[in-house]
């Protein structure tokens, strides 16, 4: 195999990098080998080095990127990196993400009246036949092409899957090593001959730069496409270097082919985070939680409680899947080895965890710098005295500066190992048992604090509804509400209406099934008047988590429980407010019914235009009773 790589890229490289990837290429598994020479001869890079993982190689690939100017390092820290990026490349794409099969239909609901569906982007074969010949050829040009073998989960689990991830970015390459599990062990897994998704990734310039590069950030934004080929499972992105478009075991696996590969197999690829809860008597129970984009699963995937004597430990921050055991148990893993988190309103009032878990090993991207070589965002204190500040692009920055000092996406990349209070199950290879699972958004106004489903179906229903304020996660402009079914509304791997169909059928299994129980949540609720939030959020939610819990544990169907027209509400005094002062419990469990004949009204045009005939007949008359409890 060496050798044939050594032909290739001999062709189309200068000699001595032909030698020095003679000396890096280690003999592939065949199925891995072939994936490994299409690429080359597509993107013709002039090196090839296959990622072992060692300590010493991600060192040299740092010290690489430092060289180039893209990352450098922040003393004030044990091993931490800042990168800037091209202030072009600076969050997930959604207007460039393709998904591409035979039928649209198997993608997107078809919209009625020709609208554009919101549920996904579908892309003809032959379309992206051609985007594919406009973009990949040659695109390595100069570059070394680095081979990343990678394992979604725990190697060797039966809920794990793995991936090969091709990229001419070493950033990526730093990046994956932190997100997932790779290298040399992965490689050997691959070598026993399972299944692999192909990632293929060029950052789409090629050396010599046709232009100068900004930030020393190499990208091509007016060409970027992140593409997926789900019956193939196979993804394809070009020109991004950023997030969820580059570090491919992320979304455009571990969400978007892993959810097609679990409606295949009948498991659950999904936007959630994982948790472990204990109350003071030592119980323990875990639940899942879907929140859009930076709507907060990280900081309750580490929350703190605010209520003495309780115990949260985080099994994952962003994405579960999940299957029935045996016994029908719902047990979760998180895929991911790492946290890719949003660092604006990260501090030690809102998330001390996560400040701890990125105190060393840890990549930063786009947040401001001090000068004593140390990180600052938004929500952190001000620096000390004699301290200044640097803004995301680089410039000499001040409080009260009308732009912001990091990116409001800015992120962290650090081990989910580091993270204190990482639970002892997050990489156990059964997976976690999930008692329930929460759906959440940002709703300034209407939607309570916390309410239960009715029952499974209701609940599927109540995470088909889900809304929320739009996020700096995406290229979305300004603060309307945009509908994000289970937070997956980016990250749907097939149609919709089938993934409906896929969860409804969890409850007509032939096998034992426990289903967990299904709530929603709403931390952003705000006061009409003030503007502020009626909820202080982060660590005081294990007040809104007490109460998941005990309706979990509970015995009868309306113990602590009040009907209301959307859902079982915590009846008055069932939530704990002791230690509370100024929160208005009233404001925050109130269900006002023009809103939410204004809400049906909107969702049963949202399901019209968008689902339309793939609407499942039980989430169609899920809302009809909504709307009948609520007169529309
Ligand atoms: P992705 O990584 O994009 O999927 O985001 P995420 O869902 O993990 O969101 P994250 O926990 O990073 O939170 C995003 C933003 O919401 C941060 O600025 C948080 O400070 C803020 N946030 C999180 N939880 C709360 C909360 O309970 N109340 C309020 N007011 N803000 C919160
Ligand atoms: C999200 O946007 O939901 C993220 C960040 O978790 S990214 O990986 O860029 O998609
Ligand atoms: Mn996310």
């Amino acid at each position: 195999m060496a050798g044939l790589l050594l032909r290739v890229v001999r062709k189309h490289g200068g000699a001595s990098a032909g030698a020095r990837s003679l000396a890096s290429v280690p003999s592939l598994p065949p199925a891995v080998a072939d994936f490994v020479k299409g690429a080359v001869d597509e993107c013709r890079p002039s090196n090839v080095h296959v990622v072992t993982g060692t300590p010493r190689e991600t060192a040299a690939i740092l010290a690489g990127l430092e060289r180039e100017g893209t990352v450098k390092r922040l003393p004030k820290y044990e091993n931490c990196w800042l990168a800037r990026t091209d202030p072009k490349d600076v969050a997930r794409v959604e207007s460039k993400t393709v998904i591409v099969t035979r039928n649209q239909r198997d993608t997107v609901p078809v919209p009625a009246g020709g609208a554009k569906s919101q549920l996904g982007s579908w892309m003809d074969e032959s379309d992206w036949q051609r985007a594919r010949r406009e973009r990949f050829p040659g695109c390595m040009a100069g570059r070394t092409m680095y081979v990343i073998p990678f394992s979604m989960g725990p190697v060797g689990s039966s809920l794990s899957k793995y991936g090969v991830q091709v990229t001419d970015s070493p950033y990526v390459v730093a990046s994956m090593g932190i997100m997932t599990r790779a290298g040399t062990p992965v490689l050997n897994k691959l070598a026993e001959g399972v299944d692999f998704v192909r990632c293929q990734h060029s950052v789409g310039r090629p050396l010599p730069l046709s232009g100068p590069l900004v930030n020393s950030w190499p990208c091509n934004p007016d060409k970027v496409l992140i593409s997926h080929l789900p019956d193939e499972r196979r993804i394809m992105s070009f020109g991004s270097g950023y997030g969820g478009n580059s570090l491919l075991g992320k979304k455009c696996f571990a969400l978007r082919i892993a959810s097609r590969i679990a409606k295949d197999e009948g498991w659950l690829a999904e936007h959630m985070l994982i948790l472990g809860v204990t109350n003071p008597q030592g119980v323990k129970r875990y639940v899942a939680a879907a929140f859009p984009s930076a709507c907060g699963k990280t900081n309750l995937a580490m929350m703190k409680p605010a209520l003495p004597g309780w115990k949260v430990e985080c099994v994952g921050d962003d994405i579960a899947w999940m299957k029935f055991d045996s016994q029908g148990k719902l047990r979760a893993i998180n895929p991911e080895n790492g946290f890719f988190g949003v660092a604006p309103g990260t501090s030690d009032r809102t998330n001390p965890y996560a400040i701890a878990t990125i105190a060393r090993n840890t990549v930063f991207t786009n947040v401001g710098e001090t000068s004593e070589g140390g990180v600052w965002w938004e929500g952190l204190d001000p620096p000390a005295a004699g301290v200044t500040l640097t803004d995301w692009h680089g410039k000499a920055w001040k409080q009260g500066s009308s732009t912001p000092c990091a990116h409001p996406n800015s992120r962290f990349c650090a081990p989910a190992g580091q993270c204190p209070i990482i639970d002892p199950q997050w990489e156990s290879e059964e997976g976690v048992p999930i008692d329930a699972i929460i759906f959440g958004g940002r709703r300034p106004e209407g939607v309570p604090l916390v309410y239960e489903s009715f029952s499974w179906k209701h609940g599927v229903f109540v995470g088909a509804a889900m809304r929320s304020e739009a996020t700096a996660a995406a290229e979305h402009k300004g603060k309307v509400i945009m509908h994000d079914p289970f937070a997956m509304r980016p990250f749907f791997g097939y149609n919709f209406g089938d993934y409906l169909a896929h969860w409804l059928s969890m409850e007509n299994r032939k096998a034992p099934t426990q289903l967990p129980k299904i709530f929603h949540v709403n931390w952003f609720r705000k006061d009409p008047d003030s503007g502020a939030f009626l909820w202080p959020g982060f660590g005081e939610n294990a007040r809104v988590l007490e109460w998941i819990f005990k309706r979990c544990s509970r015995e009868r169907e309306d113990e602590a429980g009040k009907k209301s027209t959307i859902g079982w509400l915590p009846q008055d005094g069932a939530i704990d407010t002791q230690g509370l002062s100024g929160v208005d419990m009233g404001a925050l469990f109130d269900v006002p019914t023009p809103f939410w004949q204004k809400e049906t009204r909107e969702l049963r045009a949202y399901f019209t235009q968008q689902v339309g005939a793939d609407l499942p007949d039980e989430v169609g008359a899920e809302l009809k009773a909504l709307e009948d409890r609520v007169h529309v």
